[in-house]
């Protein structure tokens, strides 16, 4: 699978993709990801990417020709297997649903926004999704790139070591909403400065130890996402 960013802050994307699952996707040659300088797609002497609002109004907008021409000329032919995605704060809420959507594509570029914003056109007639990645407020999408990128790399196979770990993890619930937190999980020593480690995960009864974590993944779920607990009932 090939993950393209187009930004205008390429060196932004150097750290983030060279650790961990992802920068040894990579260089295993699991996935590859190209960084492409949207400044490398305009024509005037200083480079511009950027205008202001028709209507007026605070900020700059991302003009929509470099885009237009970075993706056309990144895509000469662009076939269905190739998604354009625009990471904006307007654009529908990124979830493991998604993820694993966008993980069964070919390709994928990612339009990191800067500014107030992009010309809706690019919205329009471009992009095959735009996507927030949460109701906060970000300076720009680069790091929803990275999030993304991170989030559908791993769902490919081999890109984990062991496979079965993507099934059995928080937010990996098959392919809809997900259900239920991880259970709380301890390590050495069974006692650290005066809180022990439940009794039960020591004792190595493999049925009762079962037990405990499903419900004390149920009174997580609890105190911290009942919105999830929620939607398990909605949802079915
Ligand atoms: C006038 C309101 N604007 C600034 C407070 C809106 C606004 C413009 C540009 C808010 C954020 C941004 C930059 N954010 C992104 O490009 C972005 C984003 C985000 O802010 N939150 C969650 N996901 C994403 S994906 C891209």
């Amino acid at each position: 699978m090939t993950f393209h960013v187009l930004t205008i802050f390429p060196e932004f994307f150097r750290g983030p993709f060279e650790h961990g699952v992802v920068g040894k996707a990579a260089e295993a040659g699991l996935i590859h990801i190209q960084i492409h300088n949207l400044r490398d797609w305009t024509s005037d002497r200083h480079r511009t990417v950027d205008d202001r609002p028709f209507g007026g109004g605070e900020g700059m907008l991302f003009k929509p020709e470099p885009l237009f021409l970075a993706v056309e000329s990144i895509w000469p032919l662009r076939r269905p297997g190739q998604k354009v995605i625009l990471l904006s704060a307007q654009g529908k809420l990124f979830n493991q649903e998604v993820a694993r959507r966008l993980s069964a594509e070919e390709e994928l570029l990612l339009i990191a926004g800067r500014y107030e914003g992009v010309d809706e056109r690019v919205a329009e007639h471009l992009v095959d999704e735009e996507l927030s990645i949460g109701d906060y407020v970000l300076s720009g999408g680069e790091l929803a790139a990275a999030v993304i990128v991170d989030a559908v790399a791993r769902l490919r196979s081999g890109v984990l070591g062991n496979q079965d770990s993507t099934r059995w993890e928080s937010f990996s619930s098959e392919e809809h909403g997900l259900s239920m937190l991880d259970c709380p999980q301890y390590t050495r020593p069974a006692e650290f400065r005066g809180w022990t480690v439940p009794e039960v995960l020591l004792n190595g009864n493999h049925a009762e130890i079962r037990r405990w974590r499903a419900q004390a993944a149920c009174d997580k779920t609890a105190r911290n996402r009942p919105d999830l607990l929620r939607n398990e009932i909605t949802q079915g």
